[in-house]
């Protein structure tokens, strides 16, 4: 097994975490390619690099294009856009970062359900602009979490988190996921839409994948209905977007907080447009502390593999690749 890790090329697609980049950089050889393709990489070093270490999209493609590719060590728990499938039948195993955010994501998503609910941000918006002083208290809100009976899609780490925390609320916890979860203590409902039809507040952590794109559409939120409240901290893809715009803007469900998109950057306007969204641009790990802990995640990952032959957070499809050599 290699130990010299500086004899190993390591190619970082993109744009990284600076803190992953200088860590690797002490560690590895480093290959830099602007964009994550195989024709960004010259033969030559093609044929020299054992992982990727990327925060962008790896495809079947740029696993191809490199013969002794080991591991592609991916940055953030969401690895939707890495092919983890086709590495897994080029023995290609891909690491993602899992619990090192966990916590940061759940505070994130109280934060923007609480904002969602209880218009926080508009309420500031009123002090900022001297209307409190001109025009009074801020209008007392529709919407509160006294009451809501709040179900979670999506019952993994990130999903138990949010549970505990809306416990922690006083309010009562049920999901959907594509199974039960042993020893997950909150009602579970076997689809989606009887979920919604159960309770008033409905907060999505699904990861994007084919079962999930669009699961998220006029059914659900019709079953949701005219007090519900949605709330993503998941991925954008889970959505039928034109859908909610439309529940939003004609009173089918009353809010909704949003911290990701379909297409993001990219937001339609008419989400900017609806009065009662609050919409935050995909920052639900993004602290320095937490970022930090992902990257470094990111760099363990390759040091484990090359070092010791076991990865440290391999991805579920590629869990059973065993050992390095
Ligand atoms: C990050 C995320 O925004 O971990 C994920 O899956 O969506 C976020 O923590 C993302 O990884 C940044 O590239």
């Amino acid at each position: 097994m290699t130990t010299d890790l500086k004899s190993i090329a390591i190619l970082i697609p993109g744009r990284l975490h600076p803190h992953a980049v200088a860590r690797l950089e002490e560690r590895f050889q480093i290959v830099r390619a602007e964009r994550p393709a195989g024709d960004a990489v010259s033969s030559q070093h093609a044929a020299q690099i054992k992982g990727i270490a990327a925060m962008t999209r790896i495809d079947a493609s740029l696993i191809d294009s490199l013969p002794h590719l080991e591991i592609v060590s991916s940055f953030g728990v969401g690895y939707d856009h890495v092919d983890a499938k086709h590495a897994a039948t080029r023995n290609v195993v891909v690491t993602n970062t899992p619990d090192v955010l966990t916590e940061e994501v759940a505070d994130t998503a109280i934060g923007l359900l609480i904002n969602t609910v209880r218009e926080l941000p508009k309420a500031e918006q009123w002090l900022r602009e001297g209307r409190w002083v001109t025009e009074g208290p801020y209008r007392l809100t529709n919407g509160t979490l006294r009451g809501r009976r709040v179900g979670i899609f999506g019952m993994g780490r990130i999903g138990l988190a949010i549970a505990r925390r809306i416990e922690a609320f006083g309010l009562p916890v049920s999901y959907h996921n594509r199974r039960p979860v042993d020893g997950v203590p909150y009602r579970y409902f076997g689809s989606l839409v009887e979920l919604a039809a159960n309770v008033d507040t409905l907060i999505s952590v699904a990861p994007s994948t084919p079962q999930t794109e669009k699961a998220v559409n006029a059914e659900i939120l019709s079953a949701l209905g005219p007090t519900g409240v949605f709330v993503n901290i998941g991925r954008g893809t889970t959505v039928d977007e034109a859908d909610l715009a439309a529940a939003l803007h004609d009173g089918t469900i009353q809010a909704a907080g949003l911290d990701v998109f379909y297409d993001e950057p990219n937001v339609p306007e008419n989400l900017v447009s609806a009065p009662n969204a609050s919409l935050l641009p995909h920052v639900g790990s993004a602290t320095i502390h937490t970022r930090q802990a992902m990257a470094d995640l990111v760099v363990d990952n390759l040091i484990a593999w090359f070092s010791t032959g076991a990865a440290l957070t391999p991805v579920p499809e590629t869990a059973d690749l065993g050992k390095r050599g």
